[in-house]
């Protein structure tokens, strides 16, 4: 019996052949069963990669915030003022337009694979940002889930966004590490305010590591009681019919769309036609951009459609 090549699964073999490559299997096992896991630095990217990602992210702490940064200090706002505002903590913005680094990494094979598979190949971008953390009081863990839920906080079953933590600082229980709540992807809801905060675990693990969890999983934060920096670049992916946090359909330039792989012009919205004006929708920018399983089911139906008014 070989898995992995049958015709009736055609446009998930694909990600089904990248999972066992990578060494991935465990971790779609921990996400299926517990609604998160935790990638070991040395299955996410190189060393190098890593410190230039992190000294990145700490230029632009200074740059936005006016403030010198280093790990081992606390951080301070200085003249950022975006929200929301919260004691020990900002966050930096719209990270995949400031530094080519931040291309290559919303392309690494860990994350994307990952994130293609909680959402069955139909992800993009939604918001590229970094979580600026130092000692700090907090009232409560803040839990919640990442799904936008319908008004009585109800989700759907399915991972309509999913979200990945790199880890660019140790997460650990002192250092106001991830909580999350084991097994609640299940429960296609958020939670009530406070609940679940006995049943949540700390996600403890080393700089370099990448914690992934399904939209639908509850978490939130422990206090930061240590001083020093807690960072990370959160790459926040959501479903194609919905709308994104961040702008990139329209503002990713023609540019950086070329450098980079195909997979790099799905997650910013390329190959979509939503949101035209008086001109209309373009719709080349499926063919010229979407994934061979998208095309292949447009070409179909185009086919069909001309063979019945043949
Ligand atoms: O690290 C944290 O504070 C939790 C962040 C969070 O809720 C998120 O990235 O969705
Ligand atoms: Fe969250």
């Amino acid at each position: 019996m070989r898995f992995g090549e049958f015709r009736n699964t055609e446009a998930i073999n694909p990600t089904f052949r990248r999972i066992r490559e990578l060494g991935l299997e465990q971790n779609i096992f921990e996400l299926d069963t517990y609604g998160f896991t935790v990638v070991p630095p040395d299955k996410v990217a190189e060393r190098a990669f890593f410190e230039r990602i992190r000294s990145t992210v700490l230029r632009l702490c200074g740059e936005r915030t006016g403030v010198d940064f280093a790990l081992d200090r606390n951080g301070a706002t200085g003249h950022y003022e975006v929200q929301p505002q919260r004691d020990g903590q900002f966050l930096l913005y719209y990270l995949l337009m400031a530094d080519r680094v931040f291309e290559e990494w919303i392309v690494n094979p860990t994350l994307y694979t990952l994130i293609d598979y909680l959402m069955h190949g139909q992800h993009q971008l939604s918001s590229l940002t970094s979580f600026v953390k130092w000692r700090g009081t907090r009232e409560s863990m803040g839990l919640h889930s990442d799904s936008p839920p319908d008004r009585d906080g109800r989700l759907p079953a399915c991972s309509d966004v999913a979200n990945a933590a790199y880890c660019l600082t140790d997460y650990t229980l002192e250092n106001g590490a991830i909580a999350m709540v084991p097994g609640s992807h299940t429960y296609c809801r958020q939670p009530q305010p406070g609940e679940g905060e006995g049943d949540a675990v700390p996600v403890e693990a080393e700089a370099g590591s990448l914690i992934v969890w399904h939209g639908n999983t509850w978490h939130g934060a422990y206090e930061k009681k240590t001083d020093g920096l807690r960072l990370n670049v959160t790459s926040y992916h959501c479903h194609r019919r919905l709308k994104t946090q961040e702008a990139y359909q329209w503002r990713v330039t023609q540019e950086m769309v070329d450098r980079n792989p195909p997979e790099f012009a799905r997650l910013v919205g390329a190959d979509d036609q939503m949101g035209w004006d008086e001109r209309g929708p373009d719709f080349s920018r499926l063919m010229k951009y979407g994934s061979p399983q998208m095309k292949k089911r447009f070409l179909g139906r185009r086919a069909k459609r001309d063979r019945d008014a043949a």
